[in-house]
């Protein structure tokens, strides 16, 4: 797994309310999700896409990582200065999100993918208004809003998702 990165897109946010804002954090993790969804649909669950990684390695890489944002946002809505679990870099996470979740089934590791998102978008809903623009401390240290950290993630599995498309089906002619 090769280092990414991630740039935030940048929409206008006008003058949305905050519930707004949130449901529009939602929607980019929403349209993410659906994007894998329909990759998973045809995707063959052995097939090794990416060097010792299958379908259940890149779900529990993108599960580990709604697990290190959404204890973030719960961490800053507690008044509780976030872990930093990524902090010794961002491969040695991925390594780790992967690794603990070896010997764990696809199927298991497809209800996780699930919870972990459902539990980063409650995270979300949660926030009180007054800190959801609110500078946090991010898993790989250094400082970012609610808003960033789920543009990151949203793109991230829309990527991965877009990519393996594309992978599969360069390999297919
Ligand atoms: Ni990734």
């Amino acid at each position: 797994m090769r280092r990414r990165t991630h740039e935030a897109p940048n929409e206008p946010e006008g003058d949305l309310t905050l519930t707004e804002k949130k449901e529009r954090l939602i929607q980019q993790l929403d349209q993410a999700r659906q994007a894998m969804h329909a990759l998973l649909e045809e995707l063959d669950t052995q097939m090794e896409f990416y060097p010792g990684w299958r379908a259940k390695h890149l779900l529990a890489h993108i599960a580990g990582w709604d697990d290190a944002a959404a204890s973030s946002l719960r961490a800053h809505t507690g008044g509780k200065e976030p872990a930093t679990p990524a902090v010794q870099g961002i491969d040695v996470y991925n390594a780790e999100s992967v690794a603990t979740r070896e010997a764990l089934s696809y199927k298991h590791i497809v209800q996780e993918w699930e919870l972990a998102r459902e539990q980063l978008k409650a995270a979300i809903l949660e926030m009180p208004d007054d800190i959801l623009e609110k500078p946090l401390l991010l898993p790989w240290g250094g400082m970012g809003t609610a808003a960033q950290i789920v543009a990151i993630f949203a793109s991230h599995e829309k990527e991965h998702a877009e990519e393996i498309h594309a992978l599969i089906h360069r390999l297919d002619d």
